[in-house]
């Protein structure tokens, strides 16, 4: 395998501007006819005398040029690829070809998930149909003509409008769609199937009715309401913050079990994971809802930033996924709590990405090489490429970032663009100068700005140094300074923000782009205490050394809830790095009482937004622990925060119970965000209730689960029962039957009863896990299944997964070594807990290296692995 370049990119030799398909759907294979209108691209001044084609595991049947058949000795069919020769300027090439959906395990291409045909193309899954051009920037106008057994597919969908159907003899019947957009290869989609349909419509704003239709199962009809009504609302904000309306007469979303990725936004027919579209109030929580409404936001918002406007080449993905993920980001904020929206947010890119920044993969957001692009659809490209687009909002104000969005759009539509288009846009939209800001596009690494601060009471001044640096990471020892936005305030000693101008504004953004660069604010009577990075206004780390008393202060008084929120954990960080310390020098530390007494007056505050209270009760995670560590020793750092979880339920238990009953469910479930504010506070009380040795503390959890009216409630209380230390292994048992017996047909909650077990720290041991893989309901051709109970493991249960001599990584090398061979896309992504091996302490990172070595002496592996694994070694 070979890494391809950014540098190196070339327009193709030739444009297909038309693509005619036609699917012949059988049980054991299929036949796909392309007939594609070739173009020389007269760009290129030379003449190219042949044409070359990509393709993989096609069986090519024949090969027509205009209306003459080729010979084999005519054509070159190599392992993946087929080139002709060319004689003329523009001509139309038939190749017909059979491929085997059914053996298709690697879910890239067309294949069957539950008997039904579907395709996901994203990235270069379309060369797995027919021989094409399979890049971002050769864009064609589809028609597609979809042949099958009509008792068994009765609803054959592509992109675009139905515009023609019949049948023919022998049961066998077709539907020809026709796009009328342009478009590349990758937002291509088929679905057969026997599925039954949601209808409803939308009236744009120019008053067109789009029909709307999701497709699933028939058993899961019930479960679509949600994501309809998602939808509906996704489209009406477009075009109210946005002034985008949709374009086709049809919109259509269609719900599959097996799916590499989440959902799929191809043009017209958008192709969902079940897990991301279905809900009910019996089978999804909280988040699960706030989670579809997401996704089919993103992908509808697609329809613009990624399919009207698609991207140059895959070395762009930002460019559509990194605004499109700042686009449902901002969507989501509007709908639900924008306070905790932004908190959740930081905490991915803080936990996750900021781990990935500082691992071997760590890439740009445009990244400059790869080996395999679907190793790049990371929280880089994603999350950070979301804060780099909110940047660039805060940099060029609100009102310039739409002018420059309306720019954009109106000068790309129809084109394959680059993520300097986007950025030329805002800036000749703005008059705002981005060229250092450039270098977000460029450089891998997290950020760090040290502040200092000094204030001279003679002068009444106040001054803020800001210095910035960054890590060298894989192939980039030293960078260039970014330009980052550092929004501020300044507290007074009552906790009041201090004017910082003229006109009384209390928050200001700092434009850093130097090195090193000092501030100073005048007339101050008092030191103040700095409010910094507000709001997460850039994807950074921040050294200031605040003392415990200040973060208890900020806690208590900063006006900006995501700093308020992050005060809290930086000092429960701080608490818990003091214990494990101790538990490594085998002493018994004391917690620090700050903490508990800071999360007291958290619970007693009657004033705080309940659904941001929540997120300042909860403990950094372990993940983000193990983040902030210079090395990590996983064990240490399970004891330490469960002692500090124990402590803080044994301290507040009386507060903690009371509001534990004042907030009891009434009336119906509605995914409205004040009720899941109450319900998720509730649910963070019961968890605090169950660190309690104490058996009518531990029998809330049960009854809350016998009780319980929603999905939200029961698996809050089945996580509380079988995470806890003191509940006989009967009780949990009983409630894992009664929720198997409920659940078994339902595939997506049933990912979740595997994972509450495999991420449990008392129950998911390597032994019970192994047991679960033998269970009936799992099924490891199952993406979902693998994640939820391998990631569940691997990434989720950082006690067990760490705990033993490496047998934990040797099972997920195992699995991973297996599931190469069948599905190269999810054992990429299932091996990330192991490239992290360099931060852990010694033991655990010699028996994590020799886990990766021994992946990587298998032969024929996967470009998929193959890049991670030597990157990572
Ligand atoms: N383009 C897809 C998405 O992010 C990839 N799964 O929406
Ligand atoms: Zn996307």
């Amino acid at each position: 395998p070979r890494a391809i370049y950014l540098k190196d990119y070339q327009a193709p030799d030739y444009w297909i501007d038309t693509t005619d398909l036609t699917f012949d759907l059988f049980e054991d294979h299929a036949l796909v006819t392309s007939v594609l209108g070739v173009r020389r691209n007269e760009d290129h001044g030379e003449d190219t005398p042949e044409l070359t084609l990509v393709g993989i595991d096609l069986e090519l049947v024949s090969v027509c040029v205009d209306d003459t058949e080729l010979t084999p000795a005519q054509y070159i069919q190599g392992s993946e690829s087929l080139t002709v020769p060319v004689a003329s300027q523009a001509f139309s090439l038939t190749v017909v070809t059979r491929i085997r959906p059914q053996e298709n395990t690697s879910l890239e291409g067309l294949y069957k998930s539950n008997g039904m045909f579907c395709t996901q193309c994203e990235a270069e899954g379309f060369r797995k149909i027919t021989y094409y051009l399979d890049r971002p920037d050769v864009m064609s106008k589809f028609t597609t003509k979809v042949i099958a057994d009509k008792g068994r597919y009765p609803v054959l969908l592509s992109n675009g409008n139905d515009i023609a159907r019949g049948e023919f003899d022998g049961g066998r019947h077709w539907v020809t769609w026709e796009d009328p957009f342009k478009k590349p290869s990758y937002l291509f989609a088929l679905v057969g199937g026997d599925l039954e349909v949601v209808e409803d419509t939308f009236t744009t704003m120019s008053g067109k009715e789009v029909a709307l239709r999701i497709f699933t199962e028939s058993h899961n009809i019930d479960k679509c309401d949600h994501a309809m009504v998602s939808l509906k609302k996704s489209m009406k904000w477009d075009e109210e913050v946005y002034g985008r309306e949709y374009d086709l007469d049809i919109f259509m979303i269609v719900a599959v079990d097996h799916f590499n990725m989440g959902a799929m936004e191809n043009k017209g027919l958008n192709i969902f994971n079940s897990s991301c579209v279905l809900a009910s109030p019996d089978t999804a929580t909280d988040a699960s809802y706030q989670r579809v409404e997401a996704i089919v936001a993103h992908e509808y918002f697609h329809n613009w930033s990624g399919n009207r406007v698609t991207c140059r080449d895959w070395f762009q993905l930002s460019l559509k996924e990194g605004f499109t993920v700042f686009r449902d980001a901002e969507f989501s904020a509007d709908m639900n709590s924008r306070g905790v929206k932004r908190i959740e947010d930081a905490t991915v890119m803080k936990t996750a990405q900021f781990a990935e920044d500082a691992g071997p993969m760590a890439h740009p957001i445009r990244p400059q090489s790869f080996i395999e692009i679907s190793n790049f659809y990371t929280l880089t490209v994603y999350e950070k490429g979301c804060e780099v687009v909110r940047m660039i909002q805060t940099i060029v104000g609100k009102d310039n970032f739409r002018k420059g969005s309306d720019l954009y759009f109106d000068r790309h539509d129809g084109e394959a663009a680059t993520c300097e288009d986007f950025v030329k846009a805002m800036e000749d939209a703005s008059g705002v100068d981005l060229s250092q800001f450039r270098n977000w596009y460029n450089q891998a690494g997290t950020p760090v700005i040290t502040v200092t601060d000094h204030f001279n009471p003679s002068s009444r001044q106040y001054s803020l140094t800001i210095g910035q640096s960054c890590p060298a990471t894989p192939g980039q020892d030293s960078k260039l300074p970014f330009h980052i936005p550092v929004a501020i305030a300044l507290l007074d000693q009552k906790g009041q923000a201090l004017p910082l101008n003229e006109v009384g504004e209390t928050e200001q953004v700092l434009q850093v782009t130097a090195a090193n660069e000092t501030w100073t604010f005048d007339g101050l009577t008092e030191k103040p205490l700095p409010s910094i990075l507000r709001n997460f206004s850039a994807p950074v780390r921040v050294n200031y050394d605040y003392r415990r008393e200040d973060l208890v202060f900020l806690m208590k008084y900063d006006s900006d809830g995501y700093n308020r929120w992050d005060a809290g954990q930086r000092l429960a960080t701080e608490v818990i790095q003091d214990l494990v310390k101790g538990l490594l020098k085998g002493e018994e530390a004391e917690i620090d009482s700050k903490l508990i007494e800071a999360f007291g007056v958290v619970l007693a505050d009657e004033q705080l937004d309940k659904a941001v209270k929540t997120e300042m009760l909860r403990l950094p995670t372990e993940a983000s622990l193990a983040e902030q560590a210079e090395e990590i020793h996983p064990l240490q750092i399970c004891e330490a925060r469960s002692r500090v979880r124990k402590a803080i339920a044994v301290a507040h238990k009386n507060q903690i119970q009371a509001l534990y009953q004042t907030l009891e469910q009434k009336g119906d479930y509605s995914p409205e965000a004040t009720e899941i504010a109450e319900r998720t506070l509730r649910n963070t009380c019961l968890g605090y209730l169950s660190e309690l040795e104490d058996d009518s503390q531990q029998q809330l959890a049960v009854d809350q689960y016998r009780s319980a009216g929603n999905m939200t409630d029961l698996r809050a209380a089945m996580s509380a029962v079988i995470n806890s230390s003191y509940q006989s292994q009967e009780t949990i048992d009983a409630l894992l039957n009664d929720f198997l017996d409920r659940y078994k047909n339902d595939s997506v909650v049933m990912d979740s009863w595997f994972m509450m077990q495999s991420a449990s720290p008392s129950l998911g041991t390597l032994e019970h896990v192994k047991s679960l893989l033998e269970h009936a309901s799992f099924d490891s051709t199952s993406p979902n299944k693998l994640r939820a109970l391998l990631g569940g493991f691997a990434s989720g249960n950082m006690k067990q997964f760490h705990s033993g001599s490496g047998e934990g990584y040797e099972f997920l090398a195992d699995w991973i070594i297996t599931l190469d061979k069948q599905n190269p896309q999810t054992a990429s992504r299932l091996m990330t807990p192991l490239t992290r091996w360099k931060k852990y302490e010694p033991v655990c990172r010699e028996h994590m290296r020799k886990a990766l070595e021994r992946i990587k002496a298998v032969p024929d592996l996967s470009t998929d692995i193959y890049e991670v694994v030597t990157k990572s070694l």
